[in-house]
């Protein structure tokens, strides 16, 4: 179950130890869900018993070629879960009657579609109709951390694909100009504390952010800044610079975009977080006690990491007649 992969790194094993015992106490607690809402680990043993294999290969490989898609994955789970819940409502094209939350201007620059196709391709070639879209998008997520270096945890599988997706839906997405009483009141609605909130936005530990996305915080902030005060003045210039290039310059979210470590919690300590939603949960009295309890252990944030993670995966999970397996994750059966 662990350490199967060959992206481990000094260090790992005792990580993993801690990991396996965190994960085992998960099981035993979540136990009496895993009856309720038909999920399991061994969902696909008689169905698909390669499918986390060909999800792990076809996801390890494509990082190998373009490490910087680590991160679009992480990305594209929390934004099917956090909408209609994880039922890949976010691979559905746009149709001329319908037009998809992948549309949204809330989602763009969202990436990586094309390996969770490939991935569907071959499953449907070894097992015809048995392995979910949404459970792919939660299994490439999780290989993505751990390809990064983060933690590596095991997901339940047995979700069903959803039947709508829709462009209005996505409003439900936070946005990166929310303070943290607005971060925790979104992440309260799905059930997450404000420690879980922010283990999740450690995320931004991989990834990019383009200009458009903090540019409201460079000038005509407010009523009393024209800049976010909140910002280290060396780093402010930085964010300047990118912005010089345009709407859709990219800018690293910490200084290691395809590392999975918590030099992000560091960086907000500095005053250097990329987006106002990163930086206040620095400002914020509520996390920021947690923001400086990652920032010095690291571990303890992996094992966050990991659990809410685990939770996400679970939101508003369809289960049997509610949901369909798609033949193609682009499209309703
Ligand atoms: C706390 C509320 C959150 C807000 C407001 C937020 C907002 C954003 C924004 C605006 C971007 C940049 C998009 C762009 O400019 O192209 C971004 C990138 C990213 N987000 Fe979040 N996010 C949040 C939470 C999360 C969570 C919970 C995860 C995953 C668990 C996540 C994973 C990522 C990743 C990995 C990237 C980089 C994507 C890439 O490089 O392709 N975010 N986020
Ligand atoms: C957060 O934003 C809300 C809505 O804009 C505002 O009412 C509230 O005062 C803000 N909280 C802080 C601490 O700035
Ligand atoms: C990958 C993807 O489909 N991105 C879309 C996100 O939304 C914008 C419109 O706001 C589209 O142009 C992108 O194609």
């Amino acid at each position: 179950m662990l350490s199967l992969q060959s992206t481990s790194k000094p260090g790992h094993m005792a990580t993993s130890n801690l990991v396996l015992v965190i994960m085992l106490m998960n099981i035993l607690v979540s136990g009496w869900r895993i009856g309720v809402d038909g999920l399991s680990m061994d969902y696909y043993l008689m169905t698909c018993p390669f499918a986390d294999g060909v999800v792990r290969n076809t996801v390890n490989r494509a990082l190998q070629s373009d490490p910087t898609l680590a991160a679009a994955l992480i990305r594209m789970h929390f934004h099917d879960c956090f909408i209609q819940g994880c039922d890949a409502s976010i691979l559905i094209d746009s149709t001329k009657d319908n037009t998809a939350e992948k549309d949204s201007p809330a989602n763009l620059s969202l990436r990586g579609y094309e390996i969770i196709d490939d991935v569907k391709e071959q499953l449907e070639e070894q097992c015809p109709g048995a392995v979910s879209c949404a459970d792919i998008v939660a299994m490439a997520a999780t290989t993505a951390v751990f390809f990064a270096g983060g933690p590596y945890y095991d997901i339940p599988k047995g979700r069903k694909d959803g039947r709508r997706s829709r462009i209005e839906d996505t409003i439900n997405l936070p946005a990166p100009g929310l303070n943290a009483s607005e971060l925790i009141r979104m992440f309260g609605q799905h059930g997450f504390t404000a420690q879980e909130m922010v283990a999740l936005s450690g995320a931004h530990t991989l990834g990019v952010a383009r200009c458009s996305s903090f540019k409201q915080r460079l000038s005509n902030f407010d009523s009393t800044h024209d800049v976010d005060p909140t910002i280290d003045t060396q780093f402010l210039k930085t964010l300047s610079k990118t912005c010089s290039a345009g709407d859709n310059a990219e800018q690293p979210l910490d200084t290691t975009r395809n590392i999975f470590d918590s030099d992000y919690y560091n960086q907000l300590q500095r005053k250097a977080g990329v987006l106002f939603s990163d930086q206040t949960l620095f400002v914020s009295p509520r996390t920021k006690p947690i923001v400086n309890g990652y920032a010095f252990n690291q571990a303890m944030f992996f094992v966050d990491f990991q659990q809410a993670m685990l939770k996400m995966s679970w939101l508003d999970v369809k289960e049997g007649p509610k949901g369909e397996v798609r033949a193609n994750c682009r499209k309703i059966n």
